[in-house]
């Protein structure tokens, strides 16, 4: 047989970790994340050049029709009692979904809709989440290691992180040592 065969890239799935000639990388320090933690004070005190999060992502051509591959390794930790979390957004392109996979850690996948109606997913090694369109979502780490998941998601979504300024509905802390889901006014 004389038809070539590529290699494509390659991810490990216990790690979230790709092999590949060109990626990119984006790291989400504490710095980075001004307003996203209810307490301000205790945000204010840690280093800002803490990494609370980084992505890893595959180059993928950009356009409709095509897909974005990344992976999202989330640090375990706390601001005060709130477990620590992505920025999380809607979709530019609201319409557009996206899938999530848990590979390692465990953590919650917090949705809410347009309507502000939020609910939350379990994330563990092997879980798999389908976040529909018109839905903002945040991963948060609950757990004692990094927590890592896949996604995969159309390039043409865009990110947009504004609707959310006033915050997400629910907040998820450590509370008489259980981790607690609260209801927030305001964001
Ligand atoms: C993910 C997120 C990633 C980081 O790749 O972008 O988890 O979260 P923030 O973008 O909210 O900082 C994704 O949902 N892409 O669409
Ligand atoms: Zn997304």
């Amino acid at each position: 047989m004389n038809i070539p065969v590529s290699l494509p890239p390659g991810v490990a799935f216990l790690n979230g970790h790709f092999t590949a000639e060109d990626m990119i990388t984006k790291i989400t320090h504490c710095g980075d994340l001004a307003g996203v933690f209810h307490d301000q004070i205790t945000w204010q005190s840690i280093p800002s050049e803490t990494t609370i999060y980084q992505v890893e992502m595959l180059k993928s051509p950009q356009g409709e029709g095509e897909l974005f591959v990344g992976t999202t390794h989330l640090n375990p930790g706390r601001v005060g009692d709130e477990f620590y979390m992505t920025r999380g957004h809607f979709h530019q392109r609201r319409e557009q979904g996206e899938v999530y996979f848990g590979l390692r850690g465990s953590g919650l996948l917090l949705l809410q809709n347009e309507q502000g109606e939020a609910r939350l997913e379990q994330v563990s090694p092997g879980s798999v989440h389908i976040i529909p369109g018109f839905t903002a979502h945040r991963l948060i780490n609950t757990g004692t290691e990094v927590l890592s998941a896949l996604a995969v998601w159309p390039s043409i979504a865009g990110h947009d992180y504004a609707a959310l300024a006033q915050g997400f509905s629910l907040r998820v802390v450590l509370q008489d040592g259980k981790i607690q889901a609260k209801e927030v006014q305001n964001g």
